[in-house]
């Protein structure tokens, strides 16, 4: 236990720069993540008759023990939580709905088919539910179209699914005494070159609109709309477009999403936050890594996951900011995944919360921005890791450098004997 010690330190050189450091492990602590149940089981959900994931998503590798069934995604994301520091939420998808055997068509689902899941994040202290509508994965969204389809019949199965979802979403809410952010993100786009861009939005605008036409209490349900600037098989044309759904949500008054690997790859979202929190109320981020193209890697303290966090910290907009995660990788350990995502964006966020923003602010008033520069770069070596230990300790989770001990041991014991994949 050298920890303390190490933290008297840590705490005195962030002191010297104006920081207080018990102060920033508060605040970290109340900042819950939402995590992406999907990382359990390569989006793959509990539908009986399963199609192609489609929709543009692409899961690649083949390492054991994924999640076969919602128990033991339940039981990895319990060990998971049991690695992360803080108190988290959760974020499903609806086809991690528990029908009990029954065929549920996705327009029919209701809050009873995640009973399971509500009753579960209350036994374990869930700081709440988070809701997606499943817009992929279905004979009815395999030509690529879902709410801008040009039949309307398509068009009017994905709004009844979208309405349901929302309710589900307001269920949670209600249930865990915490709003549920319900995402709507739809694969709609075109591969090669389209003859018209115009009507498709048309359509997309209208059925959204009969989505939300229900109005619901946003201290139970608060809805959230997702752009995309391509996907595999919408390479041309995506009709959900950041411009398409910024221009919607400011209008209707709803939450933007915004997925880190959405967007050019050289194009970061940490810089759109403070634009767009002046237009729209509420922010949910997709925290995701894309090497290359939005390829969903496993979310590390890259620059841009600490430029994210620095963003909604120096911005104080920790309460209007969801912070998400949304990565899948099914080529290593998938809980460890989870964790390693997970624990990369608090770092961020602690780091975010251990910045002296009163000197840096005061030197760029001063113009004195070689000071600033040279202040940003001392924080790099600054011993944060060692108040991060500390908040570890503090939260009852191991440190760095002794979590994995505890996967080994849960894949030895619990996933590698789910033998039969799926
Ligand atoms: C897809 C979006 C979307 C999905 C999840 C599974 O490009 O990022 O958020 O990843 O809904
Ligand atoms: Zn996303």
């Amino acid at each position: 236990m050298a920890a303390p010690k190490e933290y008297d330190v840590a705490r005195e050189r962030y002191a010297a720069l104006g920081v207080d450091s018990d102060a920033a492990v508060r605040s970290l602590a109340s900042v819950p993540l939402s995590l992406h149940c999907w990382q359990g089981d390569d989006i793959r959900g509990f539908e009986r008759a399963q199609s192609e994931i489609g929709g543009g998503l692409a899961v690649t590798g083949s390492y054991p023990g994924a999640a076969r069934n919602a128990d033991e995604l339940r039981l990895d994301i319990e060990k998971a939580l049991s690695l992360i520091p803080g108190r988290h939420r959760l974020n499903l998808h609806a086809i991690y709905a528990e029908t009990g055997g029954k065929t549920v068509a996705r327009d029919e689902l209701l809050p009873e088919h995640f009973s399971r899941w509500s009753e579960w994040a209350l036994q374990h202290d869930l700081h709440g539910l988070d809701f997606n509508p499943t817009f992929f994965a279905h004979p009815l969204a395999s030509d690529g179209f879902t709410l801008s389809h040009l039949d309307s019949g398509v068009r009017r199965f994905w709004i009844r699914h979208g309405q349901a979802c929302r309710r589900i979403g307001a269920s949670f809410g209600r249930e865990l005494g915490a709003a549920c952010v319900t995402n709507v993100w739809i694969p709609d786009g075109y591969k090669d070159l389209p003859a018209d861009r115009q009507a498709p939005r048309e359509r997309l605008a209208e059925s959204l609109d009969e989505v939300f036409r229900e109005t619901l209490d946003p201290a139970e349900n608060i809805d959230a709309v997702e752009c995309k600037l391509f996907g595999l098989g919408s390479e041309s044309y995506v009709v959900g477009s950041h411009e398409f759904y910024l221009g919607y949500a400011i209008s209707r008054g709803k939450a933007l999403c915004l997925d880190a690997g959405h967007f050019h790859p050289t194009e970061g979202i940490s810089d759109k936050i403070s634009a767009v929190l002046l237009w729209v109320d509420r922010l949910l981020l997709h925290v995701s890594r894309g090497v290359r193209w939005d390829s969903d890697h496993v979310v590390i303290l890259s620059d841009e996951v600490r430029e994210i966090a620095k963003e909604v910290v120096r911005g104080n907009c920790l309460e209007r900011v969801h912070i998400g995660l949304d990565f899948f990788d099914a080529s290593i350990n998938r809980v460890a995944a989870w964790v390693i995502g997970s624990r990369a964006v608090l770092k961020a966020l602690l780091m975010a919360l251990l910045e002296p923003r009163g000197m840096l602010t005061e030197m760029e008033r001063n113009g004195d921005f070689t000071g600033r520069l040279a202040l940003l770069e001392q924080m790099h070596s600054m011993p944060s890791g060692a108040v991060w230990d500390h908040w570890c300790e503090h939260a009852d989770v191991p440190r760095d450098g002794e979590w994995m001990d505890e996967i080994r041991l849960y894949e030895h014991a619990v996933q590698s004997r789910r033998a039969d994949q799926h």
